[in-house]
């Protein structure tokens, strides 16, 4: 094996704590819940696991609102919980990101409240503060993502605050070095308590223009429906001021140097329908930046024809050659992918052995490995404030983030003992993982195979990769390392279809993926979502 960086090309495992696994019966999941199933995790074999947030909150936002960054919410357990599932993942030989949301804090962090209580404290402008337009109206035209204005009129400063979020969410105002140096702190915290790496929440809101610019309107033909709904206005608006600022990088330069000494790797959360890769591709351009950004392109949007997958791919090359993208399907935001591109299991097994194939990181989100659809969340069982303001056009996010199931009979799947905070998916019972644990030909033992192919060839984790092509619905293209090459074809489409292998001999690989065979005319022939791979000999 080539000797590489933990993070390159590693497949980390995102857990949403509240809907893992419930250890105190509160309905709730948490962080003792998460050891214990630690063992399972382990045989998917994955490098890490990304936990989302589960510092102390409100709980406005689920967590991504937090008011004290240095301590677990009690409704996730304790510090001492947390080094646990450290000590305890570490022993398994798994890595652990945490989720740390920097670009805003609850409205109830003590630095909030000593910034609002009065114009000339300390903290007065740790947040983004301004005075109203001669009218009263807000300073600029600046839209929250989760609906109405960006601003929130605060009655005792007589004076509006900024959040691109919910407005229990407002946003730190990092042109403060005071601000960015208390979140470096924050990062040390965590470092020193023996974390692995970061997921960084919003990377690229972290600054705003100072001067209040207003963001000029995106014309109906630049809209893209990714990342929010197209019924939000926000897509509307070309976000040139209120975020991906050139100040950011500056800082994203101190954090690294603050991880550089705990050999920490951080994936950053870009969120930006526009201009996401060209910001992945600046964000992890140097090794003084970040390792690795989240890209939005294979998220919320309809499933990818062979031709995107194309595009992306080659303008990652074009924009972030020096850079490191880390891909995903589905997450805690969006709709499970199993539904939005309304797969069969052999679709999901087709996308899964893709993913594992894609030059750059993996992140799979709990659950996807079960193949669990979208589930169908009432109006009144709804917790999502994002789901509640769109509802229902947009259903929110909590069909992604029922509770996981684990048991095919009882009623909250061996998740909880106690009614759970978001219903248990009836429909998910029957791909539980006990279900499937003793099922040879489940989707869960074909990712786990997934993930072993690509953890023994790591051509395919860090591997260049050249010859992108889409000839109707197959992808095809070759990844090469060290002088090994492997060729890569997936048909994405249930329509069989035929194709010429490249010049050159190839052996099959990958038979335990249901790979195709190579026919004596060297023609390939492959059957409905079926993936070819093949060693050039
Ligand atoms: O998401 C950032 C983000 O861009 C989301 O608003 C996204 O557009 C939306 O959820 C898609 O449906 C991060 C977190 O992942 C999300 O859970 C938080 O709500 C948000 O930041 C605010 O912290």
């Amino acid at each position: 094996a080539v000797s590489k960086d933990w993070w390159r090309g590693a497949v980390i495992y995102q857990i949403y704590p509240r809907s893992y696994q419930d250890s105190n019966g509160d309905g709730v999941g948490d962080l003792l819940g998460i050891v214990q199933r630690l063992p399972y995790i382990a045989t998917l074999g994955v490098d890490a696991i990304w936990i989302s947030p589960f510092f102390m909150s409100p709980m406005k936002d689920f967590g991504y609102d937090v008011s004290d960054y240095c301590d677990v919410d009690p409704m996730f357990g304790t510090l001492a919980d947390f080094d646990a599932v450290v000590e305890t993942a570490h022993r398994f030989g798994i890595r652990v990101m945490i989720d740390l949301v920097l670009s805003h804090t609850s409205d109830q962090h003590p630095w909030f409240a000593e910034s609002r209580a009065n114009r000339d404290n300390a903290k007065h402008d740790w947040y983004v503060w301004s005075d109203p337009k001669p009218d009263g109206t807000p300073p600029n035209n600046w839209l929250s993502i989760f609906g109405g204005s960006g601003w929130q009129w605060d009655a005792r400063r007589e004076q509006y605050y900024l959040h691109n979020f919910l407005a229990s969410q407002p946003d730190l105002n990092f042109h403060n070095p005071n601000v960015q140096d208390a979140l470096l702190d924050v990062a040390t915290f965590w470092l020193n308590r023996g974390v692995d790496g970061f997921r960084l929440d919003t990377i690229n809101f972290y600054f705003h223009d100072a001067q209040l610019r207003d963001n000029p309107a995106l014309p109906p033909e630049e809209r893209n429906s990714t990342i929010a709904p197209s019924v939000n206005p926000y897509n509307h608006q070309k976000h040139l001021y209120s975020k991906n600022q050139p100040e950011n990088l500056e800082f994203l330069r101190r954090l690294r140097a603050v991880m550089e000494p705990f050999g920490a790797a951080a994936v950053g959360e870009v969120g930006d329908a526009q201009f996401g890769l060209e910001i992945m591709g600046q964000y992890t351009a140097g090794d003084d930046l970040m390792q690795m950004c989240y890209a939005f392109e294979f998220l919320a949007n309809a499933k990818p024809s062979a031709q995107e997958f194309v595009d992306v791919l080659l303008k990652v090359d074009d924009v972030a050659a020096d850079g490191w993208a880390c891909w995903a399907f589905s997450n805690h935001d969006v709709q499970r992918h199993a539904s939005r591109w309304e797969l069969t299991a052999a679709g999901q097994r087709m996308f899964a052995t893709l993913i594992m194939c894609l030059r750059g990181s993996v992140c799979l989100y709990q659950g996807e490995e079960l193949g669990l659809p979208e589930a169908d969340v009432a109006f009144d069982d709804l917790q999502d404030p994002y789901g509640i303001e769109f509802w229902p056009e947009f259903k929110g996010r909590d069909g992604c983030r029922t509770p996981m199931v684990w048991e095919k009979s009882n009623q909250y799947s061996g998740f909880s003992e106690a009614k759970t905070w978001l219903p248990v998916a009836h429909e998910h019972l029957q791909l539980s993982v006990e279900a499937q644990e003793d099922d040879p030909s489940a989707l869960l033992h074909h990712y786990r195979k997934s993930i072993h192919f690509r953890q023994t060839h790591d051509v395919l984790a860090v591997g260049e990769h050249s010859d992108l092509t889409a000839s109707g619905d197959v992808l095809s293209f070759k990844r090469t390392l060290g002088g090994q090459t492997i060729f890569c074809a997936f048909n994405i489409s249930d329509t069989p279809s035929d194709l010429d292998l490249p010049s050159g001999s190839w052996l099959p690989i990958g038979a335990e993926l249901g790979s195709a065979q190579i026919s004596q005319d060297g023609k390939l022939h492959l059957g409905p979502w079926q993936v070819c791979l093949a060693l050039k000999k």
